[in-house]
């Protein structure tokens, strides 16, 4: 690395100067806005247990969602009662910081409590269904902007026919259970943002565009029908290994633009497990896969958030899900085990002060 001379100083110090003053001179709340607000998904044991966790998403997040706290699993293990505990801490951790928050969510086929997966009618199922969607939206209305209404409701490997995920929803309440859950949410808090959130949207295999196009005609047909939807949340977790179709993903996001619905980014990870051991080998990889992904999403719109799933390796899905052969920790997100910024958290932050 060049040697910094003091002439070198004293040109920064300038810079920095020019650069305070005419920030000073701005607006401070346009100065304070991010281009695309960054966030990350809040593990409550995680939150509990462990300050350094705390301080960094106060630190890095405008955004923070609640893990597991909003699914069923947390909410509703007593069928009769709701339990807010751990959403109620992680809602005031954000609000007092001063961040959005995104619910996640309200139906999903997974993390549901025991007594749910017994529920053998249509009318069993619809009631619950829309019992608990009031409750819930209704308790963050005004503090929980937008919700990820429905999670992974598009078939993983999709057969003709079968557009949808094989889950207790989908059998007892059929196709409809995607509208019956957005018209709740809507009819509860007309001023929330309703997402329809899914994964793998992004790599260039045939059964990859089968499920865009399947998420392009659910979003157009709740729109013909008047049904209130406006965005498509797109987890991203990516493997290392696969290419972005970027041609494929380009197109989607000009579909999706013109059925008039934003995206965001909702649970950004690096999936590395095929990635040689070296550290610093998976760091880059990793950050210039986000990089890549990232990029080709701006160019046709900027998404309206980037969550990622977890901020620091130290605590993450991916070990447990994807482990590496070598044993080695996983290495998916912007800071390391031990809090310090890794290559892709200066991807997701170029991100955050690009213009707008
Ligand atoms: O990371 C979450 C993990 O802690 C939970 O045990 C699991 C089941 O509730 O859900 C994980 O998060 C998933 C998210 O809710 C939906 N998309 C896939 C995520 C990783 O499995």
């Amino acid at each position: 690395m060049k040697p910094i001379t003091k002439r070198d100083a004293l040109a920064g110090a300038a810079a920095l100067a020019a650069g305070l003053a005419a920030a000073l001179a701005s607006k401070p709340a346009a100065a304070a806005r991010p281009a695309i607000p960054l966030g990350s998904a809040a593990e409550i044991g995680s939150y509990r247990s462990d300050p350094r966790y705390r301080a960094a998403l106060a630190q890095y997040c405008d955004v923070i969602v609640p893990m597991n706290d909003l699914k069923w699993e947390a909410l509703r293990h007593d069928r009769a009662r709701f339990d807010f505990s751990g959403a109620d801490e992680l809602v005031d951790f954000a609000l007092a910081g001063g961040k959005a928050l995104r619910g996640h969510t309200l139906l999903w086929g997974e993390a549901l409590p025991p007594w749910a997966k017994t529920m053998t009618t249509r009318r069993e199922a619809e009631r619950e269904l829309v019992r608990h969607i009031e409750t819930v939206v209704d308790r963050y209305k005004g503090r929980i902007a937008t919700w990820d209404v429905v999670n992974e409701a598009i078939a993983f490997d999709p057969k003709p026919g079968e557009p949808y995920r094989d889950t207790i929803w989908r059998r007892l309440l059929g196709p409809e259970h995607i509208e019956i859950a957005f018209r709740a949410a809507a009819r509860v808090d007309p001023g929330a943002r309703l997402v329809l959130n899914d994964f793998n949207f992004e790599e260039p295999h045939p059964g990859v565009a089968a499920r865009r196009q399947i998420a392009i005609d659910i979003i157009r047909k709740l729109k013909d029908k008047g049904v209130p939807i406006h965005g498509l949340g797109m987890q991203a977790h990516l493997y290392a290994e696969n290419p972005i179709d970027r041609h494929g993903l380009l197109q989607f996001m000009l579909d999706l633009g013109k059925l008039d619905v934003d995206v965001e980014i909702t649970e950004l990870d690096v999936i590395d497990w095929k990635l040689p051991a070296d550290a610093m080998t998976r760091d880059r990889a990793a950050a210039s896969l986000v990089s890549t992904y990232l990029q080709t999403i701006v160019e046709a719109r900027p998404p309206r958030a980037i969550v990622t799933w977890g901020l620091s390796d130290r605590y993450t899905w991916i070990n447990e899900t994807f482990p590496r052969k070598d044993a080695a920790a996983a290495r998916p997100l912007p800071l390391d085990a031990d809090y310090k910024p890794k290559l892709m958290l200066h991807v997701l932050q170029r991100y955050r002060r690009a213009a707008a």
